[in-house]
Parts: structure tokens; C-alpha cells; sequence
């Protein structure tokens, strides 16, 4: 087991980017965070840095449409991306959107795994499987998680959980599925964990 541990609840805002071509120098390690607009991507953030508003989260969907970069340590950040698949955003900024997305997913050297937040009650929508498909294509790693996991029941939770499980296996790719809730931290620690492993993989390099 490696001994790296980041301590997230340090990290702190670096900058943002209306796009890709926007971004800053591609070096040190980047994960991302994807996912559906509401899906709790923002809200994961907090929940793993353990701040109020490090993130902005809102009840409004396609809050966040900016790419916000934060930084865990030198060389260590994490992404927020812009939430995909909000009904109430034109078709053609949607298309261009989407095009970034895959552009950002395929050509930044620095992004080494991708987390994809899916709200559990509504997993594996079309363009949660076309973020997957995604990222396995371009080798990245992928942790898939299943959010507001405190709308479930136990047992409905579990049951979910095995589901999609069962669902990615034909994606071949490395992809973990774990439920998260913000609300009671439920994942938050297993979250860190993985985050930590791809961190420390790509120092070990
Ligand atoms: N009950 C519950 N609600 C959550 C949880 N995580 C997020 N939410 C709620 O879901 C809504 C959306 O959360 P955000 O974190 O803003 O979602 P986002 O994915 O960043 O959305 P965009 O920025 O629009 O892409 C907010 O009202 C959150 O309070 C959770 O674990 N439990
Ligand atoms: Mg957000």
C-alpha cells in the first residue's frame, strides 16, 4: 500500500478557463471532474476539501460553465468541468461543448484519471456512457460516482451500486464504481484514497 496521502482539505483556487484552448501550461498531474450538469460535481469538491464554497454549487443546473482548476499542492489539481447534457443550454453550445470535452479528454498530457459523477437515481445516461467511452479510449482511468447516494435507501443503494457495476464491464476499461453522498460524507474517504493512488502512480513515474 503507498504511503501517499495529499491533504485536500488545503487545496485551494488556481483559475479558470472559458475553454480548453484557455487552460494553463500543461504540466504536473490533473484529474477531472465530469459529469451531467447537477449531477454534484461542485459539491463533491467541497465535500473532499472539506470547504463551504471552494466549488460553487447551486440548485440552478449548468451552474458551473467555466473549467475551474484548484490546486492541491504544486504540480497536484483538480478540474471542475462544466456539466454536460443541461436541456435549457442552446443545441449548437451543447455540440461545441461536447467537441471541447473530447478534445480536453484526448489531448491534455497532464490528466492522468477522470472521476465521473452520476447522480445515483439516473446513472449511465447516453452522454455518461460517451464520457466513459471517452476516457477508457484515451487509457485514462476512471472513478464512477454515484452521488446523492442518501436519496436511496440501503438497500436501494446497494442494488444500484451492483447494477452499474455490472453495466461498465463491457466499457474494458479501469473503472471503479463507489457511491458518494456529500451530505454525510458517505465515499468521501474512498474518494481521497483513489485520488491519492493516481496521484502517487504518476510521481512514481
Ligand atoms: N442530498 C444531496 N444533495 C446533493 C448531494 N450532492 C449534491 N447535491 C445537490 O445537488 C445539486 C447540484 O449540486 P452541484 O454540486 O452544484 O452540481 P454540479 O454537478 O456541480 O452542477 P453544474 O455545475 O451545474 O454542472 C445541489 O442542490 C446540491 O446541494 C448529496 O450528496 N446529497
Ligand atoms: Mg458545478
Amino acid at each position: 500500500m503507498s504511503e501517499f496521502k495529499l491533504n485536500y482539505h488545503k487545496t485551494h483556487f488556481l483559475t479558470s478557463a472559458a475553454n480548453i484552448t484557455q487552460l494553463p501550461e500543461d504540466t504536473g498531474i490533473e484529474i477531472a471532474f465530469a459529469g451531467r450538469s447537477n449531477a454534484g460535481k461542485s459539491t463533491a469538491l467541497n465535500a473532499l476539501t472539506n470547504q463551504k464554497n471552494l466549488a460553487r454549487t447551486s440548485k440552478t443546473p449548468g451552474r458551473t460553465q467555466l473549467i475551474n482548476l484548484f490546486e492541491v499542492e504544486p504540480q497536484c489539481k483538480l478540474v471542475d468541468l462544466p456539466g454536460y447534457g443541461y436541456a435549457a443550454v442552446p443545441e449548437q453550445m451543447k455540440l461545441q461543448w461536447q467537441k471541447s470535452l473530447a478534445e480536453y479528454l484526448q489531448k491534455r498530457e497532464c490528466l492522468r484519471g477522470v472521476v465521473i459523477l452520476m447522480d445515483i437515481r439516473h446513472p449511465l445516461k447516453d452522454l455518461d456512457q460517451q464520457m466513459i467511452e471517452w476516457a477508457v479510449a484515451s487509457q485514462l482511468p476512471v472513478l464512477l460516482l454515484l452521488t446523492k447516494a442518501d436519496k436511496l435507501s440501503q438497500s436501494a443503494r446497494s442494488k444500484t451500486v451492483k447494477m452499474v457495476r455490472e453495466a461498465i464491464l463491457p466499457f474494458q476499461g479501469d473503472i471503479q464504481v463507489e457511491p458518494l453522498s456529500a451530505m454525510n460524507k458517505l465515499g468521501v474517504d474512498r474518494l481521497a484514497a483513489k485520488l491519492d493512488s493516481w496521484f502517487a502512480e504518476n510521481f512514481a513515474e
